[in-house]
């Protein structure tokens, strides 16, 4: 490539990455369930988390940890929902009661992974 044919294709690639809404679009955890700090009366069946996108299963997961650093999960691999592509769901077995960190992990379209934590109780 010419050196102004370069300068072009770099001008036109700087300003499609600044317009697209997928430069500012990194998968982010709208909601939970259980949600955060929450107390419950009866031990979830699982941890279903909704992003504001489709999430990447490849790159995405649910890691559980109980009291004294305990994996209740065990192995068990975070899916994504079939109907929507939004939702990370891992099942869970019977807990005891106690509090429980959420760790997730998200990639969506972009590619960028973002992660978090919440905590939960059971009573
Ligand atoms: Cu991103």
């Amino acid at each position: 490539m010419k050196p102004f044919q370069t300068l072009i294709a770099s001008v036109v690639m700087a300003a499609a990455a600044l317009t697209s809404p997928l430069a500012a679009a990194h998968a982010s955890l709208k909601s939970s369930n259980p949600a955060a700090n929450a107390v419950l009366d009866a031990a979830p069946k699982e941890i279903a988390l909704t992003f504001n996108e489709k999430v990447e299963p490849a790159f995405s997961s649910i890691t559980l940890t109980g009291a004294g650093g305990s994996t209740p999960a065990g192995q068990a691999k975070a899916t994504v929902d079939d109907a929507n592509p939004a939702i990370l769901r891992l099942a869970l077995p019977p807990l005891p009661a106690g509090a429980y960190t959420v760790g997730w992990a998200a990639a969506g379209r972009d590619g960028h992974r973002r992660k978090g934590e919440f905590t939960f109780t059971v009573k």
